[in-house]
């Protein structure tokens, strides 16, 4: 049986994904790039300064800021998309992962969060989930950001488990291929087309219960 699980954040314990969106989106607009959805599935789970340098180049901007612009312009979205997340509250926890976080407490399952979020401990506070993690990553300890397998590695060490005894939840394709690659179980909160046909998916993070994830787990 599987020992812990270790969540993504953004898009699967809170729609902060549409915040994240919104900020980057003002941000592209007032250096005059535009940015739409399909372009934003690449920003998901990519750390900030690295979702800066794909708009950059997808605006074909980059070589024009230098240094001290490049962290100007980071800080300048963080401020607008934390400005975005006062308001946050319990009643923004996606529907089913309360109940999930309760039975996995109740089966002696550990539970981490691997977000590449440096606001992820803020909003876990805002949304009293804090309690339920047994260990939180701080994203700037690990080398390599997601795709890299690096921050679900420290995860699964940071609980005490090894990694082939964890399941790796995400809402992105850099999550998915970090989860894959660091040898934990990956299931997807999305939809084929943005997840690949491969690994097991949910549509909506209602079907993830205790009893899911146990069907889905191969000993
Ligand atoms: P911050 P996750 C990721 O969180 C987001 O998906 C991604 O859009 C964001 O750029 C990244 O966190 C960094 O967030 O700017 O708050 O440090 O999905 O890994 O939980
Ligand atoms: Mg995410």
């Amino acid at each position: 049986m599987f020992q812990g699980v270790l969540f993504d954040l953004d898009g699967v314990i809170t729609d902060t994904a549409e915040y994240h969106y919104r900020a980057w989106k003002s941000l592209a607009k007032e250096l005059g790039i535009d940015i739409d959805r399909e372009f934003n599935e690449q920003l998901k789970g990519v750390s900030r300064e690295d979702s800066l340098d794909l708009i950059l180049k997808h605006g074909s901007k980059r070589s024009d800021i230098d240094d001290d612009t490049f962290k100007e312009l980071a800080a300048k979205k963080n401020d607008v998309y934390v400005e975005m997340i006062q308001s946050f509250s319990e009643d923004d926890i996606f529907p089913g992962i309360l109940p999930l976080l309760k039975e996995l407490k109740q089966h002696h399952i550990k539970i981490a969060l691997a977000s590449a979020s440096k606001n992820g401990p803020l909003l876990l506070k805002k949304m009293k989930l804090t309690s339920y993690f047994d260990a939180i990553v701080d994203p700037s300890s690990v080398a390599f950001g997601k795709p890299a397998p690096d921050i679900f590695i420290a995860a699964a060490k940071a609980i005490d488990c090894s990694i082939s005894s964890c399941i790796g939840i995400e809402d992105s394709k850099a999550g998915i291929t970090a989860i894959k690659k660091s040898g934990a179980l990956p299931i997807g909160v999305s939809n084929s087309q943005d997840l690949g046909t491969d690994i097991t998916l949910v549509s909506t993070t209602n079907d993830l219960t205790y009893e899911f994830l146990t069907k889905n787990w191969v000993d």
